[in-house]
């Protein structure tokens, strides 16, 4: 029997994925560059469903149904370009290749263009939930074109995880490079969930004393409320973790230098691009460049002041850090979201944001309980313009506010720097606030560029013309 698709690539990810189509009932051709690793493959897992066997391209091309369909998992950049060129004079019209690694959402679109005029459909799918989740179900982002996704939606809808609701965390997002840029912003939201959770627990630990493991039963109480999520969940596994050579929390035996792959950058660079205030996005990556900036950290610890000032904490203030936490986590998502709209317009994606929102519902790294009233939120008839005008999301976070604003000014107080938590707060003011210091930015671009301003009583682009007698005058257009 031929396979229903042919997975290349099978080092962690390939290999689950293939063990995740098979086990759901799939034939499964497996290929990889280095035979070994379709072997060991085989030797560990070839009992759980249908696998064929192939060494070389021709094999892998020859054992699969027509259309043919065929997943690359092999490392983002160059080896996907390399294995693509392997592929296409393999292939006939019709036939589906699916790249389902972290590839940048631009390659994709300049890969799904190039191959369309072969009739080839290109298929770009984010695919998150890490090992874990593509063997057990991960959540699945695929962009290309509908007519693909006909072919192709039904298996990854069935390999991917299920909602509370039994949906399943898969679903069309749009054309070409659409299911990369879905996922990259995820991954973007991803780096503002782990550093909000890091200010919280930096605000714990350094204002309130409180252990590591001492915050581990804090974060699971945490993770029975709206702030449920895989994030927090595992955040009350680490703390709780003793470091068995050392017998200290593993969190303080940690080098306190986080790493980044990519995606977190490639998402600041893009919402640059689109002109999208992604603020808590940008700060979460900058704060990890910070952070592993460690011999200049080490050098402003002996040269630089603090003046910290004493703060007699609120006998509230864990639960105060709870509420900024969860307004912090909601502007990023909003921010995120936001961002997901602009590249709607920019690209030419119809986004369905009630649809992304709820396949992120479970199987990937971002799930929580608060995607479900994001999905909702989003599947109204009245479409909120900025997830925060939603109705619900503007009470929960009017709720938080007073204890946001007593965190974030506590956090300046005592020197604990909190970027998320402080941006976010301003984000959220700069957005309800009437007038904004851009009319003096603009007065200055005026004056240094002739750039022109608009007036709130008349329409056009007007100049002062600054180094003559100032009078105003009207501009022809704008610089
Ligand atoms: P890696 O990203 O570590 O890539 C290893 C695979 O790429 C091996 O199969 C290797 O073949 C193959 N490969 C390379 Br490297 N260069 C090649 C070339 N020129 N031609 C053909 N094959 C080549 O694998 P991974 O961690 O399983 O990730 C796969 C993709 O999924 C990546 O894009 C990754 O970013 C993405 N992703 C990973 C995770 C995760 O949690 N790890 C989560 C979500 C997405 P070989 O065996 O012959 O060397």
């Amino acid at each position: 029997m031929p396979a229903q698709i042919g997975v290349t690539g099978l080092a962690v990810m390939g290999a689950n994925l293939a063990r995740n189509f098979a086990r759901n009932g799939y034939t499964v051709a497996l290929h990889n560059r280095s035979v070994a690793k379709t072997d060991a493959l085989l030797a560990a897992h070839g009992d759980e469903g249908d696998f064929i066997r192939t060494e070389t391209m021709e094999e892998l091309v020859a054992s699969l149904e027509v259309p043919r369909r065929v997943m690359i998992m092999v490392k983002a950049g160059g080896p996907v370009d390399s294995v693509i060129d392997s592929l296409v004079p393999l292939l006939e019209e019709g036939d589906i290749i699916i790249d389902g690694g972290n590839s940048n959402f631009q390659d994709t679109r300049r890969r799904e263009a190039a191959l369309a005029t072969k009739g080839l459909h290109f298929v770009g799918v984010g695919v998150s939930g890490g090992e874990e989740g593509a063997l057990l179900g991960p959540s699945i982002m695929p962009g290309g074109s509908k007519e693909s996704y006909d072919a192709l939606g039904p298996m990854l809808e069935k390999i991917s995880a299920k909602a509370i609701d039994g949906a399943p965390c898969c679903a069309w997002i749009s054309t070409d490079g659409a299911g990369h840029f879905v996922k990259m912003v995820h991954n973007g939201i991803e780096y503002a969930d782990m550093q909000v959770i890091g200010e919280a627990y930096d605000l714990l630990r350094t204002g309130a004393g409180l252990e590591p493991a001492a915050q581990a039963k804090i974060f699971e109480e945490w993770n029975k409320g709206e702030l449920a999520s895989f994030l927090i969940e595992i955040t009350a596994e680490v703390l709780a973790h003793t470091d068995a050579k050392t017998g200290e929390p593993l969190v303080d035996v940690i080098v306190d230098s986080a790493g980044q792959k990519g995606t977190g950058r490639w998402t600041v660079q893009s919402g640059l691009d689109l002109g999208s205030p992604i603020s808590a996005i940008a700060e979460s990556v900058f704060a990890r460049g910070l952070s592993s900036q460690r011999e200049m950290r080490a050098i402003g610890q002996e040269v630089l002041a603090g003046h910290e000032i004493a703060v007699e904490l609120d006998e509230n203030f864990v639960e105060d850090v709870r509420q900024a936490l969860f307004a912090s986590k909601l502007v990023s998502y909003a921010q995120g979201l936001d961002m997901l709209t602009s590249a709607g317009v920019e690209y030419n994606w119809e986004l369905k944001l009630d649809e992304i929102a709820s396949l992120w519902r479970e199987g990937c790294i971002i799930r929580a309980a608060l995607l479900a009233d994001i999905t909702k939120a989003y599947a109204a008839d009245e479409k909120p313009a900025n997830l925060l005008f939603a109705p619900a999301f503007a009470e929960a976070i009017a709720t938080a506010l007073p204890a946001w604003r007593r965190v974030v000014a506590t956090a300046v107080q005592m020197g604990v720097p909190v970027p998320v938590f402080s941006s976010s707060l301003a984000y959220y003011d700069g957005l309800r606030r009437k007038r904004l210091p851009a009319a003096l930015t603009q007065g200055l671009r005026d004056l240094f560029g002739a750039h022109t301003y608009n007036r709130i009583d008349t329409e056009g682009s007007f100049h002062t013309q600054w180094s003559g007698d100032k009078t105003e005058i009207e501009a022809e257009d704008t610089h």
